[in-house]
């Protein structure tokens, strides 16, 4: 019998993917005597037929799987794999059951590399590593062109307060949510901010040993993400999250949470060196307090880079725009001026 169910990825590593049954379709093929994996799972491979097409898939894809049930229980009888042996043979993929089918994005980011996100917590540490703001703000305002709402997390405020305050500062004044956390605070008001978004997608993203998986941890204990020790050398975290992995929040907030959260692996500067997600014209659009601003300066053609009558400009002086985000928009203003001809990423990678 062959069956087709929904399903979400919720990890993919060398063409092996981990697929999400909804609670409807696990309890169809335990009907049939297929156990799936735990936690509603199945490792499975995807057909070929998406390399031909150059689409990749990504954590957090809404896909059709194609289940063969007959093969599906003729691998599990026939091979005589005891539930012991499957669990720890889970990164093989199981016999009869195929990714068939991307249902369309929502959107999807290339770092960290996910589909279908409705937030993402930007996070950074107040020190050690000391945060590049233009760094953040790249991920930030990518985030903005793809219409995922960016939230700010400044970590390791417990070793720098005041600083963790001042950067806090700047994106609260910008209209974003911001929230604080360090060893020994207080984590309700960001296990609050989870709990309202209980039906979205979200992801933790940031540099390396910015401390994310460290903070889901706090979070989600049962999680025991692997967390590493930044360098004293280098300041910079080894890179103990190696693959993106979505966690379905049912567990931690109950049944009727439909959605997810992720750890990312976290980046070096390298990856954002070649930036070109958004283009030049773009930019003033993808820093939400330029909004009442845009229009009203003094040539249309204004670049808000030096101008005299820069509304813009005006503001970062009288303090309504803060410098900090304004010095972000002049350095990606530099990259992106010698990008003329931006062409924008198709959706599914498609060229
Ligand atoms: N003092 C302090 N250390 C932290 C905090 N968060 C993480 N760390 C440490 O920073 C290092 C990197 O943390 P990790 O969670 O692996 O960072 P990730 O690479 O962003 O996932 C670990 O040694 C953590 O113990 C924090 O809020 N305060
Ligand atoms: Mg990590
Ligand atoms: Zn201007």
């Amino acid at each position: 019998m062959e069956l087709r169910f929904p399903a979400k990825v919720i990890k993919g590593v060398g063409g092996i993917y981990e697929i999400r049954l909804s609670k409807e379709s696990a309890d169809e093929l335990r009907s049939l005597g297929i156990e799936p994996d735990r936690g509603d799972r199945l490792c499975c491979k995807a057909r070929g037929v998406f390399r031909h097409e150059r689409v990749t898939l990504l954590a957090g894809d809404n896909v059709t799987v194609r289940i063969d049930a007959e093969l599906m229980l003729a691998d599990m009888n026939g091979s005589g794999k005891k539930d012991a042996q499957r669990e720890k043979q889970r990164s093989e993929a199981r016999a009869g059951v195929m990714i068939e089918e991307i249902l369309e994005r929502k959107n999807e980011l290339i770092r960290p590399p996910m589909a279908n996100l409705d937030r993402l917590f930007v996070v950074f540490a107040a020190t050690k590593p000391e945060p590049s703001l233009t760094t953040v703000d790249k991920l930030v305002t990518i985030a903005e062109y793809k219409k995922i709402e960016p939230v700010i997390v400044v970590t390791k405020a417990d070793l720098a307060p005041d600083a963790a305050e001042r950067y806090a500062g700047i994106y609260k004044k910008c209209g974003f949510d911001v929230f604080v956390e360090g060893i020994g605070f207080d984590k309700s008001g960001i296990e609050e901010y989870l709990r309202s978004c209980r039906n979205d997608t979200s992801a933790f993203a940031g540099a390396s040993g910015v401390g994310k998986s460290t903070l889901m941890n706090r979070l989600f204990p049962e999680l025991r993400l692997a967390t590493g020790e930044v360098s004293e050398k280098t300041l910079h975290g080894r890179h103990t999250t190696r693959q993106i992995e979505l966690f379905p929040l049912d567990r931690q907030l109950g049944e009727d949470a439909e959605g997810y959260l992720a750890d990312t692996p976290g980046f070096g500067m390298l990856d954002f060196a070649e930036f070109d997600f958004y283009g030049k014209d773009d930019l003033p659009y993808v820093f939400r307090e330029f909004e009442p601003y845009i229009g009203r300066c003094r040539y249309t053609k204004c670049t808000h880079t030096k101008e005299e009558g820069c509304a813009l400009l005006e503001a970062v002086r009288n303090g309504d725009i803060p410098a900090e985000r304004h010095q972000s928009y002049l350095e990606l203003y530099e990259i992106l001026k010698s990008k003329p001809n931006y062409k924008a990423h198709k959706p599914n990678g498609k060229k």
